[in-house]
């Protein structure tokens, strides 16, 4: 039987096989990146496991997220993260060179190979045929000290690319209309493969564009082959000795087959506050907007930026919308500037940002209050921007370029000119200047680490108790996304400082929240968080689970959990429970006093847990999917401990 991408990249890195169906599988990882932002806490757990070096072939610390710099913090956590890199061994891609992932696939993806990476869009690097998945920056420690990666065994559905875009019709709105099909929620454990004649005219950039927000649908990860198309890109990078093929065999297995005509595809939004509520943009009209942000790891590849300076050239933006373009990477900033496009983009208005997530994570150009914003990034979750009472809407550069110059939404086809025809670079001008190679070996060990006062140790957990005597402390709906559980724009300074970062847990949600939960913890009881559908959606930060743990919470009991999420909850010793029946999840109100007797000896014997409810003299069932080695961290009070 013929194999997949995906079955064959595993098998070539498998180190620990399947335990049974739905169970998970260990496979050893070729390459790590972090970004700033969850790279500290990364770091410190990869020093507190006293490896020497890093044990891949190569690690990237990439300072992209937090380069705002008000106050010492990110600013220590750059020469902390500077130094750690000389220290181990790692790469590090200094503030201003750019965002991760558009960094990661110009300069360092390779076909075939396996990536973890501590943010949820590392599925980027899909678009060179990389296996490559987010997940919590202790599990990204654990990678750089050469043990393996555990995801659960994937489900790989393809997704068959057929026919060509129409003008004007882009690689954003494919996976708007792919996120339309398949949703935030339900996907957990799928693999997006890609294939069909589609392909042909989709370059690495605009594959890219599809492979990260396959993130919003809640899939491991999305990947394509490796063709003629990766080989052109990786040579433009001056990389074509990096290349290899990579196809999935012809009769290959797949557990679905989704086929997307691109021929009727047209152009389309995420309206507010999901990447899935996605409409057409002649349906929802010709909406007044406020701003415009062009940029983020979604879109902000020359060809993006290219187009919107073709669109923009000889134009003014409209007088009531503020315009950001902020590139993807300063490779790319080098090549808009150095072929003439940048200077449209200045010369209509646009207002530069530097080349780093900026906006996308809302700690700048929050949005007035009551705007509407249009941004090419990836996700629109309530509040995200920074501004609560803003109405975000996600849409391609074309959209966004034409929509700046009209001041309503608008469909670029009714631009009324012809689609700027951007040919694709042969070779772009190339500079690694602002990456900084690691030492030789025998000069790492003396190098100092440097830690500011805002740099704490990562708390650990304490085993879990006999018995579990605790409180509903929040009850949540469907859909949390860790930006419900812990914010990061403004508040991101403090990801390396848990005590002061903890103060702002479900701070968009429940203000009162982390005060109750000291309250009861120091009462020597267990906070307990119960929620909906897919808790956890979104980012890969491993502080939505570690936050709530320094505050004393203990279980989650959730109607679906998100798989990085979840694994990040048992990486630090909290319970992820689920109601065994959905109904229960009305009978249970916050305040609730809930008592889960002899909880330790149930799971050690994997026995079924029954909460009764004090308050309500009420008792419900709830199940767990945890592995034997996910049990065992539980136990232990997570996977520092469990070492
Ligand atoms: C995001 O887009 O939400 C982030 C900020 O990049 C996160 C990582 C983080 O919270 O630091 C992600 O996607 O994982
Ligand atoms: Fe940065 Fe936004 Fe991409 Fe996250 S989604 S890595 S914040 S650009």
């Amino acid at each position: 039987m013929g194999k997949n991408i995906v079955e064959k990249i595993i098998g070539t890195h498998l180190e620990i096989p399947p335990t049974g169906p739905g169970g998970e599988i260990g496979i050893r990882i070729d390459q790590t990146l972090t970004q700033d932002a969850t790279g500290t806490m990364a770091y410190l757990q990869f020093e507190a496991m006293g490896i020497p070096e890093i044990r891949t072939e190569l690690s990237v610390s990439y300072i992209d997220h937090n380069t705002i710099q008000i106050g010492y913090e990110n600013a220590d956590d750059h020469r902390y993260l500077q130094s750690v890199a000389r220290r181990f061994g790692i790469h590090l891609s200094r503030p201003g060179n750019g965002i991760c992932h558009q960094v990661h696939l110009e300069r360092f993806g390779v076909p075939g190979r396996t990536l973890i990476g501590s943010d949820s869009h590392t599925p980027t690097a899909g678009a060179l045929a990389m296996l490559a998945i987010g997940a919590g920056g202790l599990d990204v420690a654990l990678a750089m000290a050469g043990r393996p990666f555990y995801l659960p065994n994937p489900k790989v559905c393809r997704i068959e690319l057929q026919g060509r875009l129409p003008s004007w019709v882009t690689a954003k709105d494919i996976i708007l209309h792919i996120l339309g099909i398949f949703t935030t929620k339900g996907n957990v454990g799928r693999i997006f493969e890609y294939g069909g004649s589609g392909l042909a005219s989709l370059t690495v950039p605009e594959r890219a564009t599809i492979a990260n927000m396959g993130a919003e649908c809640g899939v491991t990860t999305s990947i394509f082959p490796s063709d003629d198309m990766t080989r052109r890109f990786l040579a433009a990078q001056g990389r074509a000795k990096d290349w290899t093929p990579l196809h999935a065999d012809p009769d290959a297995v797949y557990e679905g087959e989704t086929i997307i005509d691109l021929s009727r595809l047209e152009p389309l939004a995420a309206c507010p506050h999901s990447p899935d509520r996605i409409r057409p943009i002649r349906e929802i009209g010709p909406l007044a907007i406020q701003q415009v942000c062009i940029g983020s790891c979604t879109n902000s590849s020359y060809k993006d930026l290219a187009t919107v300076a073709e669109i923009l050239k000889g134009k003014t933006v409209h007088p009531e919308v503020s315009l950001i373009v902020a590139p993807g990477s300063r490779q790319v900033l080098e090549n808009i500037t150095r072929d003439g496009y940048l200077a449209h983009i200045i010369a209509a208005g646009a207002r530069l940002m530097e080349n780093a997530c900026g906006f996308c994570i809302g700690n700048s150009q929050s949005p007035p209050s009551g705007a509407v914003s249009l941004r090419t990034s990836n996700r629109n979750f309530y509040g995200r921007s920074g501004t609560k009472e803003a109405d975000v809407y996600l849409v391609s550069p074309e959209t966004a370029a034409a929509s700046a110059l009209r001041g309503r939404l608008t469909d670029p086809r009714q631009l009324g000119m012809a689609l700027p025809f951007i040919p694709q670079p042969r070779k772009f001008h190339l500079d690694d200047n602002m990456i900084v190679r690691p030492l030789p070996p025998g000069e790492r060990a003396g190098v100092e680490i440097i830690r500011g006062p805002n740099i704490g140790a990562p708390p650990e957990n304490t085993t879990l108790p006999a018995d579990i005597d605790g409180e509903a402390t929040i009850k949540v709906g469907d859909k949390i996304t860790t930006d419900h559980i812990i914010p990061a724009g403004a508040r991101m300074k403090y990801r390396s400082n848990i005590p002061r970062y903890a103060r702002y847990v479900f701070e968009i949600l429940d203000q009162d929240f982390p005060a109750r939960a000291i309250r009861i913890r120091d009462e020597g009881r267990q906070n307990i968080i119960v929620a909906g559908h897919s808790y956890g959606q979104g980012s890969s930060r491993e502080h939505a689970a570690l936050c709530p743990m320094y505050l004393g919470v203990r279980v989650v009991l959730a109607k679906s959990f998100e798989r990085i999420h979840a694994a990040n909850l048992v990486n630090f010793g909290i319970l992820p429970l689920i109601f065994e029946n959905e109904g229960d999840y009305e009978r249970l109100q916050a305040g609730d006093r809930l008592r889960i007797a002899a909880v330790r000896t149930i799971l050690e014997k994997r026995g079924p847990i029954r909460i009764d409810n004090l308050t309500r003299g009420d008792c419900l069932a709830a199940a767990y999917e945890l592995t034997d080695r996910q049990l065992a961290l539980v136990l232990a009070g997570g996977a520092l401990r469990a070492r």
